[in-house]
């Protein structure tokens, strides 16, 4: 299996996080990338790349252009206009009724984004366009005929929207890579926003049974981000395995009624499950979001894997054990799906490599046969 990673991810490491209502040093660190990248290099899956440069297009497939510029720049101007050098972290957020766009420095992080995880430093436009670039270079490979590819993503990119950062994640790696994937098996103009096809079109998709992509998204968190991105659409389907958010973060998106709208009804499936849970039944949730994506028929797979899944994270409250993943992955590439595998969370720093390890054999043990 062909791994791409970037060092360029060490660039951003930002100081703290506001969480529920204490400072905190971030749990999401270069760490976690460092240590990732020694496992994989230690476990000798196969080759570890350079990611390719791609140009903005197909960032701008996903997300709004006012953002991107806002990613880009922020840093400087928060800093110019009197923002603490330490990061960039809102204290006023736009909400409902109050979402009029402001310029000022000092308020733009306030709407867009939606919580106080995603600190902004000098250099995390940098580290999070090499993560793009990251799950780009896979996604090609897997269009070059490559059958399961590992993209060493960080930051994170589950949670960002459209026009929003939040919970580590700036760009929405995976998003960006399934949109990649789908333009590049139709006809479709990359660097526009995606318009919803009107029924005549969506007829003559039917005809073409592999103009599809789904994501899995197997974090222990709901991945709102991606679900925000693809909730319209037909040609993308996005399963989610992750905490209830009635107890858990992100609270107020990932719950099962959720099923996406306009032409994308059914094509949105959220699987939320309870504290504690242990390898068995995260098995069987799994083998219910597997058997939806057999159903929609795609053509690529992308697995949004988050390890915070782990008894042990400490951020989060399921029981899985380091055994669970290599099974996890046997089930997933039983599919026979090409997978890309984009990096999202996972924070038990003793046991991240083991459990990644684990789960990237338990893909290519059968995916690669
Ligand atoms: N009480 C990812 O795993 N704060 N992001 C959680 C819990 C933010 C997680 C608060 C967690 C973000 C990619
Ligand atoms: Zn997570």
């Amino acid at each position: 299996m062909i791994s791409i990673f970037s060092p360029d991810h060490a660039l951003h490491d930002p100081p703290h996080e506001l969480l529920d209502g204490a400072l905190i040093p971030v749990y999401e660190s270069p760490r976690r990338a460092t240590l990732i990248h020694a496992a994989i290099r230690r476990a000798a899956l196969g080759p570890i790349l350079p990611p390719r440069a791609f140009d903005s297009a197909p960032i701008r497939a996903v997300h709004d252009d006012d953002y991107l510029d806002y990613l880009e720049g922020i840093y400087e101007r928060w800093v110019a206009a009197g923002g603490a050098p330490a990061a960039v972290l809102p204290g006023t957020l736009a909400v409902r009724w109050m979402s009029r766009r402001c310029e000022n420095p000092i308020a733009a992080p306030g709407y867009y984004t939606f919580d106080l995880s995603a600190p902004i430093v000098a250099g995390t436009y940098t580290a999070a366009r090499a993560a793009v670039d990251v799950a780009l270079t896979g996604a090609a490979l897997l269009l070059e005929g490559e059958r399961v590819v590992y993209a060493l993503c960080r930051p994170p990119g589950h949670h960002a929207g459209r026009d929003l950062c939040g919970g580590y994640c700036y760009l929405n790696n995976a998003a960006i890579a399934a949109e990649y994937l789908l333009r590049s098996i139709t006809d479709r103009p990359t660097g526009t926003i995606y318009r919803a096809p009107t029924a005549d079109q969506r007829v003559e998709a039917q005809d073409r049974s592999s103009d599809r992509v789904a994501i899995l998204d197997i974090d222990y968190h709901h991945g709102n981000g991606t679900q925000q991105i693809f909730y319209e659409r037909d040609d993308v389907l996005f399963v989610s395995i992750h905490a209830d958010p009635a107890r858990e973060y992100p609270y107020f998106a990932g719950y099962v009624d959720e099923r996406g709208s306009g032409g994308g009804l059914g094509c949105n499936l959220n699987i939320p499950l309870e504290a504690g849970i242990t390898n068995e039944r995260y098995l069987e949730a799994l083998d219910g979001a597997l058997a939806a994506i057999g159903d929609f028929a795609p053509g690529f797979l992308v697995l949004s894997a988050g390890l915070d899944t782990f008894g042990g994270d400490p951020i989060g409250d399921f029981a899985l054990t380091t055994t669970a993943y290599p099974l996890i992955g046997q089930r997933i590439a039983a599919l026979g799906l090409p997978t890309l595998i984009v990096q999202e969370g996972g924070y038990a720093a003793a046991e991240l490599g083991e459990n990644i390890v684990g789960l990237l054999w338990g893909i290519q043990e059968v995916g690669e046969k």
